[in-house]
């Protein structure tokens, strides 16, 4: 359908405190990552109408787009096809926005290419599409797109990642708090290795992308208050499984001490696992080695099931439900708030217990969605 032009003034946030993101103890996300959000907001595919507080200000100045009952068209420029995690949120998009629920979805994969997403980004603008998505590759460089995106009145939700930008470049931001997730891991490691030793290896995800940079952040404030701890490397994997095991190749050839490794998603962990598994090194409750992943999806959590990766920290694909609860408020011309919370909670191997995350079982592993 085509545009119609939606001045929408969508608040600046008058944000307070983060309630944690599942079990971590963050105060509130770093500089570098989200806006701290008012309140915290239940994952759920359907989500509750009622979110953080409203922002202070809003309005819509003109009829929103498909007022008359046609169409609404979304732009998402999509991260890439890089994990499982990105599977399923891209799944969770393409069946949210279908056209049987009344959307025309643009649905573009960027393949981990930042000029690629910017210039998608410009081609939704162009073609004046009513919603842009941007779940963002890397969090620096978007002052300029986005600048245009409000200049053309189109609303822009950034979901998922987050971006550096002052917030006032664009409607609203949704997503988990990776720094909450990494002090979540770093947490639990200290709870696990009450007062022992450790020497950490760490695959990061990719490189400026906000979900490295939190996880990075969060993990190495907990490492900072363990004198006892050691982070002997830190690489990117690129959020990969070819990325985990050449990463964890290279560190088995450089350090032989090592006892805790942190991959910052699953595919990076089952990389990780056939790399250890071939220089015959032994991982899991039973084994030398610890593992801490990222994501919890399904098939990260079978291996937290059988042992192999003792703590999962989630992080919930299935975001587009708040990114259409927002779209539909802006249609109704209502407020929306200025961030969502996208909540996780942390998974630890069978005979673990935690105050920091839940005992994997089967009846867990068989109510998981993704
Ligand atoms: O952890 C990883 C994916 O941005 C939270 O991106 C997301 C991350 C997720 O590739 O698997």
């Amino acid at each position: 359908m085509k545009k119609k032009v939606v001045s929408l003034l969508v608040a600046a946030m008058t944000v307070a405190s983060l309630t944690a993101c599942g079990n971590s103890g963050s105060d509130a996300p770093a500089a570098n990552q989200e806006p701290a959000p008012a309140e915290k907001q239940e994952a759920d595919p359907a989500p509750a109408e009622s979110q953080a507080e409203a922002p202070a200000e809003s309005q819509a100045e003109a009829p929103a787009p498909a007022a008359d009952g046609g169409t609404i068209s979304v732009g998402f420029a999509q991260v890439g096809h890089e994990s499982d995690w990105r599977a399923a949120n891209t799944k969770n998009y393409q069946d949210t926005f279908s056209a049987a629920n009344g959307y025309e979805l643009s649905f573009v994969d960027c393949d981990n290419d930042h000029a690629v997403q910017i210039e998608t980004v410009r081609g939704f603008i162009e073609q004046e599409l009513d919603y842009i998505c941007i779940a963002p590759i890397q969090s620096a460089g978007w002052d300029t797109v986005l600048q245009e995106a409000k200049d053309a009145g189109i609303p822009v939700l950034i979901v998922d990642r987050a971006v550096d930008a002052d917030p006032s470049l664009y409607t609203t931001a949704l997503g988990c708090d990776m720094v909450a997730e990494g002090e979540a891991a770093g947490n639990w490691l200290a709870e696990y290795l009450n007062g022992g030793d450790a020497n950490i290896l760490v695959i990061e995800g990719s490189v400026g992308a906000s979900a490295t940079l939190g996880r990075t952040e969060g993990f190495n404030n907990i490492v900072s208050q363990n004198a006892n701890w050691k982070v002997l490397d830190s690489q990117s994997g690129d959020f990969t499984q070819a990325g985990g095991q050449e990463v964890m190749e290279s560190f088995i050839k450089s350090y032989s001490d090592f006892n805790v490794v942190v991959c910052q998603n699953d595919n990076e962990a089952y990389g990780a696992m056939d790399a250890m598994d071939a220089a015959g090194i032994t991982y899991g409750v039973d084994g030398d080695v610890t593992i801490i992943s990222f994501d919890a999806t399904h098939d990260g959590l079978q291996y937290t099931l059988d042992g192999k990766i003792t703590c999962n920290v989630e992080c919930n694909p299935l975001q587009a439900g708040f990114a259409e609860d927002v779209i539909k408020k802006l249609q109704a011309g209502e407020a929306v708030d200025a961030w969502t919370l996208v909540v996780d909670e942390a998974f630890v191997a069978p005979g673990i217990t935690s105050k920091y995350a839940v005992t994997m079982s089967q009846e867990v592993l068989d109510g998981r969605a993704y």
